[in-house]
C-alpha cells in the first residue's frame, strides 16, 4: 500500500504563499507501508495560520464531519478537528437509524457527544440529516403503514430531533439526496406520503426550531446538468410555496478523473444565489484511486481541486460554508465502499497535512472576503 511523506512540507506551513508549490515538490512516495490504524500522537501544537484561524477572521465555516469513535478514542483526531474546523456535521450519529432505533425510541448519546464537543470549542453544527432514503431503522423499512401513519412518524421524528438541539444546531440538512437524475427518486416516503413529504418536512422542521437555516442537500448537482437543473426546479418551487428553504447544500464528492469544472460550479451557486438561497459545500472528498498516476502527481491533482472548489466558493456571497467529509485518510468512507485503499482528505492518516491542505490554507489566505455569517 502507498503512502505518502509529508514531514518536509511541515516546515512550511508559515509561509501561505509559497505553500502550494513547495508542498507538492516536498512530496514523496515512501513505498510499502502497513497501514496505521491508530496513529501516536503526533498531532503538531496549534500552528498559525489554520484553516479555523484563516476562515473565522473571513467570517466563513471551514468543516468536516465527523466520526463519533474517532472522536472518542484519538486524542491527535479530536485535537486537529479543534484546531482546523469550526463547523461539524455528525457522519452517521444524528441519522434515522442512529436515533430512532426502535419506533418512538430516541438515542442521542453518540449526537449529544458531538454537540458537547461543538459546542466546548465554539463549533458550528450541520444537523445531517433528517430524511433520507436510506439508513432507515427496521421497524421502519420492515413494517406496512398507511399514509397517514408515515406523515405521523416522520413528523414524530423530525420534531423530537431538531427540538431536542434547539440552540445548539441551527443548520439542519432536512432533506437529503430526493432527486434522482432528473426526477424524484424512489424512497419509502415518496411511495408511501407523495413528493410533499419534502415540503411537510422542512415545515416540521421550522415548527421544531424557527431560528434554524433548513438546507437541501444533493450530490452530482454541483455543476450544470439534468440533475442541478432538476434541484434547481425543486428548490425554486419549494420558495414558490412558501416553503422555509434556507439553502441547498452541494456535496461535492467527486474523483481526480470526475468532477465539475470550475465554471459551471460558480453559475450553478449564483443562480441559487439569485433566488436568494445560500449555497454551501457540505461534503467535499476526492477520490484517487481510479487515477494511474504516480502518487505526487495525484496529490497535487488533488490539492488543485480541493483550492478551486473552495475559491469558487468563496467569491460568491451566499456559499457561507465549506465543509469535507471527513479530514483524515485515516477515516474515510471511501475505502469501504469501494473496497479499495484511498487518499481522498486533506490529511494524512497520520494527521500530516497534505498538498490539499496548502491548497486550501492559500485559497482563504488570498480571499478577500468579509462574509456573511
Ligand atoms: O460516510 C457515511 C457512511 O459512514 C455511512 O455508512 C453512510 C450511511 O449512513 O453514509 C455516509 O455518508 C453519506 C452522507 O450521509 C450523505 N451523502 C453521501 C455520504 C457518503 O456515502
Amino acid at each position: 500500500m502507498e503512502s505518502v511523506n509529508l514531514e518536509v512540507l511541515q516546515r512550511f506551513i508559515r509561509l501561505p504563499g509559497i505553500l502550494l508549490i513547495l508542498g507538492i515538490a516536498a512530496c514523496s512516495l515512501t513505498g510499502i507501508q502497513t497501514p496505521i490504524a491508530k496513529p501516536a500522537l503526533t498531532v503538531q501544537p496549534a500552528q498559525a495560520p489554520t484553516l479555523r484561524s484563516l476562515a473565522q477572521s473571513r467570517r466563513f465555516y471551514i468543516g468536516t464531519t465527523v466520526n463519533v469513535n474517532a472522536l472518542r478514542d484519538e486524542a491527535a483526531y479530536s485535537a486537529t478537528l479543534a484546531r482546523e474546523f469550526n463547523m461539524v456535521t455528525p457522519e452517521v450519529s444524528m441519522k434515522f437509524s442512529e436515533t430512532e432505533p426502535q419506533r418512538g425510541i430516541f438515542t442521542f448519546a453518540q449526537a449529544d457527544y458531538i454537540v458537547a464537543f461543538a459546542q466546548a470549542h465554539q463549533m458550528q453544527v450541520r444537523g445531517h440529516n433528517l430524511v433520507w432514503y436510506t439508513d432507515l431503522p427496521a421497524w421502519l423499512t420492515n413494517g406496512k403503514f398507511t399514509r397517514a401513519e408515515l406523515i405521523t412518524m416522520l413528523r414524530d421524528h423530525i420534531i423530537t430531533e431538531v427540538k431536542r438541539y434547539r440552540g445548539q444546531v441551527n443548520i439542519w440538512d432536512v432533506v437529503n439526496e430526493a432527486m434522482g437524475d432528473g426526477t424524484l427518486r424512489d424512497s419509502i416516503w415518496l411511495r408511501g406520503i407523495g413528493p410533499e413529504y419534502i415540503d411537510m418536512a422542512f415545515q416540521w422542521a421550522r415548527e421544531a426550531n424557527p431560528q434554524a437555516r433548513l438546507f437541501y442537500n444533493d450530490y452530482g448537482g454541483e455543476g450544470l446538468g439534468r440533475k442541478s437543473d432538476a434541484i434547481y426546479a425543486l428548490v425554486k418551487g419549494m420558495l414558490q410555496r412558501g416553503v422555509p428553504l434556507a439553502g441547498v447544500g452541494l456535496q461535492m464528492h467527486i474523483s481526480l478523473n470526475s468532477y465539475p469544472n470550475q465554471k459551471d460550479v460558480l453559475a450553478n451557486m449564483q443562480r441559487l444565489a439569485a433566488l436568494g438561497l445560500e449555497v454551501q459545500i457540505t461534503e467535499m472528498d476526492v477520490k484517487t484511486q481510479d487515477d494511474a498516476r504516480p502518487m505526487q502527481a495525484k496529490l497535487a491533482a488533488q490539492a488543485q481541486l480541493y483550492g478551486e472548489m473552495l475559491q469558487t466558493c468563496l467569491s460568491v456571497t451566499a456559499c457561507t460554508a465549506f465543509v469535507m467529509w471527513g479530514f483524515t485518510d485515516a477515516h474515510s468512507w471511501i475505502p469501504a465502499f469501494t473496497g479499495r485503499p484511498d487518499y481522498p482528505l486533506i490529511f494524512d492518516a497520520l494527521y500530516r497535512p497534505k498538498p490539499a491542505y496548502f491548497a486550501l490554507v492559500q485559497a482563504l489566505s488570498q480571499s478577500t472576503r468579509v462574509g456573511v455569517k
